[in-house]
């Protein structure tokens, strides 16, 4: 689909932007959802180049093994010099909605310890302001209905995402009809609901660089 051309043209934009970093010990953090699938594709070819990578979720781990690609523990790991992930809604400010692959913690923490935060994403998720994509927010089970009701107080929609259980054993809600015009103060606020472990605003440590795939071409953005 012409959608896939430019995921797989963000994903070769990602391999370009990172093998001249590559080194013998260079740990690679990947992420998860359908962009970040054809980034590891790309970067089997090159897997001689560095030592291994984390993984934030086990299908991508599975994905990664599969071309014989060490994952290591992120407990094993000192460094991760570069973490390529996908988003769901990226704003001009590099601040992004992740979480549509219910992957947002593992993701959120790769990206606290990563060196640097390289976003891939065609041009359908950007947005001017985030919030038409439903924010992801992974809770305890037993805390579901306190936090949705603390939601609705913060003015979204929350919605159970039915059927899905995290890597982690948690419950995830989708916060719909926000207008997210301070990501970064609402990341805060809803960090601040007890029973919430994750939610899916990547304002705080936004990328450090966005690869938009457009019909012109990869465009790059830095923060
Ligand atoms: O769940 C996630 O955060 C993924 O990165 C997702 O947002 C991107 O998935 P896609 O590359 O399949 O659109």
């Amino acid at each position: 689909s012409p959608q896939d051309r430019l995921k797989l043209a963000v994903a070769q934009a990602a391999i370009d932007y990172i093998k001249p970093k590559l080194e013998p010990d260079t740990i690679v953090g990947i992420g998860t959802g359908s962009t970040a699938a054809f980034f590891i594709d790309l970067l089997a070819p090159l897997k001689g180049l560095f030592d291994g990578t984390v993984a934030s979720s086990e299908a991508s781990a599975e994905q990664l093994k599969g071309h014989g690609i060490s994952v290591y523990d992120l407990n094993a790991v000192d460094n991760v010099a570069v973490y390529v992930d996908g988003a769901d809604e990226t704003n001009a400010q590099l601040e992004l909605i992740k979480g549509g692959g219910a992957a947002l913690t593992r993701e959120k923490i790769i990206t606290a310890v990563a060196d640097e935060f390289v976003c891939i994403a065609d041009e359908s998720k950007w947005v001017d302001t985030l919030g038409a994509f439903p924010l992801p927010v992974e809770v305890i089970p037993m805390a579901r209905a306190h936090v949705a009701r603390e939601l609705v107080k913060l003015g979204g929609d929350p919605v159970y995402r039915d059927g899905v259980v995290t890597d982690n054993g948690n419950h995830i809600l989708d916060v719909h009809g926000l207008h997210i015009h301070n990501p970064k103060s609402l990341e805060r606020a809803i960090n601040g609901i007890v029973g919430v472990v994750t939610n899916g605003l990547f304002a705080d440590r936004p990328a450090d660089v966005l690869l938009l795939g457009t019909e012109n071409g990869v465009k790059t953005f830095t923060a």
